[in-house]
């Protein structure tokens, strides 16, 4: 077949380094991107067989989010904008190891497997981040995609990526599958929803936001100009000078403890991540003590504010808080025993957690490091409607349907974004008229230690439980529970990183000598 030669000669451009083996993990394939190249053109040409699959708009999102600028990575997004499904992850490994001239028989197998019909037509969105990589990279992309129309948004954030494919495959109902159908979106909803916050002043309208350096920041400045002023954005680490991600960014902040270099803390501020899908807030206070919120506080805030306007909406919905193994016990003993909300913990990585979360009728999910977002079954979406709609019910409930109304096309459903979920919390703070220090104020994290620990194969650790027991190697809980009797109010556990190859260790404790102590022992434990 014609498609199939087209599919030989431009491989040739883009060869497999012998030998190389790499893996669809966590967060697609991610490594140095001078190792690359082949498995984006492979990715181009696999994303094109899941639109025939699919009869759907596929994407693929070129970008390695916090890594160092060197590194890059890709991902796919699946018709509604959500990650890929489990099955194609093998396939995507499987098409990205096999040796050059084992290409095409790599090729048919999928394409009999799934009995795809390759005269469908295919779509695919291509996006990219500031990465000096991403350039090239994403052409090769593009060469996988060849032939067939492709279109290649060029710069955006990981989540307008997966936003633009769920638009277009709903024919716009989500929205306009556009840069300005996004800002669009957003921004409006964001400035009917602050409408709420009457007795908002300029001061309380002004959040610094660090950019990591990469393509948030130049988002963030695209969306300040269709806010109408309602924030105040001073942005840092804009790109300009600073490198991607280095002393600054989402994951920076929640290691380090501290600001991003460069960076006056002593207001609310927040950063994101390399591509913009995760978020942090904090604050220094007045005797220099650094306040991190992390994904978990932002999941309380949310969560806070949607259940308290079901109440007064006398609206049945089940909402419930997905997490992980990470999340703060102070964070979920909150959530169940002083907000009685139903609380699910899942495996690490967003695709666990976004499926989880739609089983409720609204699924609030954020993992601690930030990544997350809600989502609305379609049932709560017209529940919330229909009484917003109703004139016959009293003001209260009235004003509690509006404002969820409102609320609901702020939020960015595919996947966790920076920009969105920043809007949700600045209206949130704004309509309840509340201080970072007031929402920091809510629980108080217990003290806690992440260690990494290099082994010879972090394979042979498997979990269970939603990763928080080992169930091999045998003996290793035994351990871990004796060293937690040790400790009050101690929590820990232990997983194989899906992208780096370390073991990681999670402990948390009553003091912080307790948690680092307790981290310490497990990961002697764990050689
Ligand atoms: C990836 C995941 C993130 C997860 C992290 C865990 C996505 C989009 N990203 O970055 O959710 O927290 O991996 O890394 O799923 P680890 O397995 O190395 O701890
Ligand atoms: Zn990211």
């Amino acid at each position: 077949m014609v498609q199939f030669q087209e599919v030989t000669k431009q491989s040739a451009l883009h060869p497999k380094p012998a030998g190389l083996v790499l893996q669809y993990g966590t967060a697609g394939f991610r490594t140095n991107a001078k190792l690359l190249d082949h498995i984006m053109f492979r990715m181009g040409l696999l994303a094109t067989l899941r639109s025939k699959k699919t009869k759907a708009t596929i994407g693929v999102m070129v970008t390695a989010s916090h890594n160092p600028e060197e590194d890059n990575g890709v991902k796919l997004v699946d018709p509604m904008g959500e990650m890929v499904t489990p099955t194609w992850e093998v396939y995507a490994t499987q098409l990205a190891n096999a040796e050059q001239d084992d290409l095409l028989a790599s090729l048919k197998d999928i394409i009999e497997k799934e009995s795809i019909n390759m005269s469908q037509e295919a779509n695919v969105f291509v996006g990219k981040d500031t990465r000096s990589s991403s350039v090239s990279l994403s052409k090769a992309v593009l060469d996988g995609v060849s032939a067939l129309a492709g279109h290649n948004y060029g710069l955006v954030t990981t989540p307008q990526l997966h936003y633009m494919v769920c638009c277009q495959n709903t024919q716009g109902e989500y929205g306009e599958a556009t840069m300005k159908g996004y800002y669009t979106k957003l921004s409006q909803a964001f400035i009917q929803l602050t409408k709420n916050a009457s007795n908002c002043t300029d001061d309380q309208k002004h959040l610094s936001v660090d950019g990591a350096n990469g393509i948030g920041a130049l988002k963030v400045r695209e969306m300040e100009s269709h806010l109408k002023k309602e924030l105040h954005i001073s942005l840092f680490n804009d790109g300009s000078t600073g490198k991607l991600n280095h002393q600054c960014g989402a994951d920076f902040v929640k290691v380090q403890q501290k600001p991003p270099t460069g960076m006056n803390s002593g207001e609310r501020c927040c950063s994101f991540d390399g591509d913009a899908d995760r978020i942090v807030y904090y604050y220094t206070d007045s005797e220099g003590r650094f306040h991190l919120l992390d994904g978990d506080k932002v999941a309380t805030l949310i969560s806070t504010f949607l259940k308290e306007l079901l109440t007064q909406a006398g609206l049945d919905l089940e909402m419930a808080v997905v997490q992980t193994a990470y999340a703060n016990g102070s964070s979920t003993n909150y959530l169940e025993d002083t907000m009685k909300v139903t609380v699910r913990c899942t495996k690490t990585g967003v695709k666990h957690l976004h499926h989880a979360a739609q089983e409720f009728d609204i699924g609030v999910y954020f993992e601690a490091n930030g990544h997350g977002t809600v989502l609305f079954s379609k049932a709560a979406e017209e529940k919330i409607q229909r009484l917003a709609e109703d004139s016959s019910v009293a003001n209260e409930r009235k004003r509690a349907a509006l404002l969820l109304r409102s609320t609901i096309p702020v939020i960015n459903q595919t996947v966790g974004d920076a920009i969105s979920d920043m809007l949700l919390i600045e209206a949130i703070l704004a309509i309840k008229g509340m201080t970072i220090q007031q929402w920091d104020a809510i629980y108080s994290d217990l003290p806690n230690r992440q260690l990494k620990v290099k082994v010879a194969d972090r394979r042979v650790i498997d979990t269970a439980d939603a990763e928080r027991r080992a169930v091999s190697p045998k003996g290793l809980q035994e351990a871990i529970d004796s060293l937690v009797r040790k400790y009050r109010e101690a929590r820990s556990f232990v997983r194989p990183s899906g992208t780096e190859d370390v073991v990681r260790v999670y402990a948390e404790a009553e003091t912080q000598e307790s948690a680092d102590s307790l981290a310490h022992e497990v990961s002697l434990a764990v050689y």
